[in-house]
């Protein structure tokens, strides 16, 4: 076996599974020289393929910021994806998205829309001035790998396991969001809680996943357009989507999103 596999030949894998809403196993078992920019280099063959298909990129996404997040997938670092304007669902949408998914779980998370285009990496003093708004958001991950057993190159070449996003219809902006830190997060399964958090549990202060967002960029000499969505990553750990059941996820002061799956 030459010793890596082809991006191309990785991306194909997993579009085919895709489009069949199959699982396959992790492709790092087979070859455990797979790292990061591979993982990245297929993340991105997989963008340009989405995008020629008509459909667009409407922001990016960050995962595994949270250390219950991390600690659950194994994974020990943040991960970067993107958003196509496929993914955007409304709530009342997701019932009828069911059948596309093989695995879906749901996720609470700060979202920004960003207020001008971001190609460099922003400072601690200049994170806050590229926010236009903040707004509650909801992330529906849907991992190609089985059982959502995957290592760092295998998740970031599934574009970290991005498969839709519901936004909240009260967006904010910063000054009006108070200390996102101290922001309180609940996840309520048919009006029962399963997850709390607060803001904090995205690296210290969800501005920090902004942050790592533009040195990601800025690395790879890449501009997120001004206007894009921004998911942080999940505050708390995912909650399966099965069918029938209710879920709430709120965030004090950017409101809740109710979601029948
Ligand atoms: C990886 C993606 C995690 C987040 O917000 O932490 C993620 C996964 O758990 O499948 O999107």
């Amino acid at each position: 076996m030459p010793e890596i596999l082809a991006p191309q030949a990785a991306a194909d894998q997993l579009h085919a599974a895709r489009q069949d809403r199959r699982t396959i196993e992790r492709l790092t078992d087979s070859w455990p020289d797979l790292d990061e920019p591979w993982g990245y280099a297929v993340q991105d063959l997989d963008r340009e393929q989405r995008v020629r298909a008509g459909d667009p990129v409407i922001g990016a996404k960050l995962g595994l910021t949270s250390a219950a997040k991390q600690q659950r997938m194994s994974v020990d670092r943040p991960i970067v994806g993107f958003l196509t304007a496929s993914m955007y669902l409304r709530p009342a949408e997701v019932r009828g998205a069911m059948h596309h998914w093989a695995q879906p779980r749901i996720e609470p998370e700060i979202a920004f829309i960003t207020s001008r285009d971001i190609s460099h990496a922003l400072t601690d003093e200049d994170v806050a001035s590229a926010v236009r708004d903040v707004v509650i958001a909801a992330e529906i991950i849907d991992s190609r790998w089985t059982d959502y057993r995957f290592r760092l190159a295998d998740v970031i070449a599934d574009n970290t396991s991005a498969a839709g996003v519901l936004v909240g219809s009260e967006p904010v902006d910063l000054p009006s969001a108070g200390d996102l830190a101290a922001l309180a997060c609940q996840v309520e399964v048919d009006g029962e809680i399963v997850h709390e958090a607060t803001g904090a549990a995205i690296l210290g202060h969800p501005l920090r996943a902004l942050r790592l967002l533009s040195e990601h960029l800025e690395r790879r000499g890449e501009v997120l357009p001004a206007g894009s969505l921004v998911l942080a990553g999940a505050l708390t750990d995912a909650v399966p989507l099965t069918a029938g059941r209710r879920y709430r996820l709120s965030i004090e002061r950017l409101g809740t999103i109710d979601v029948t799956a």
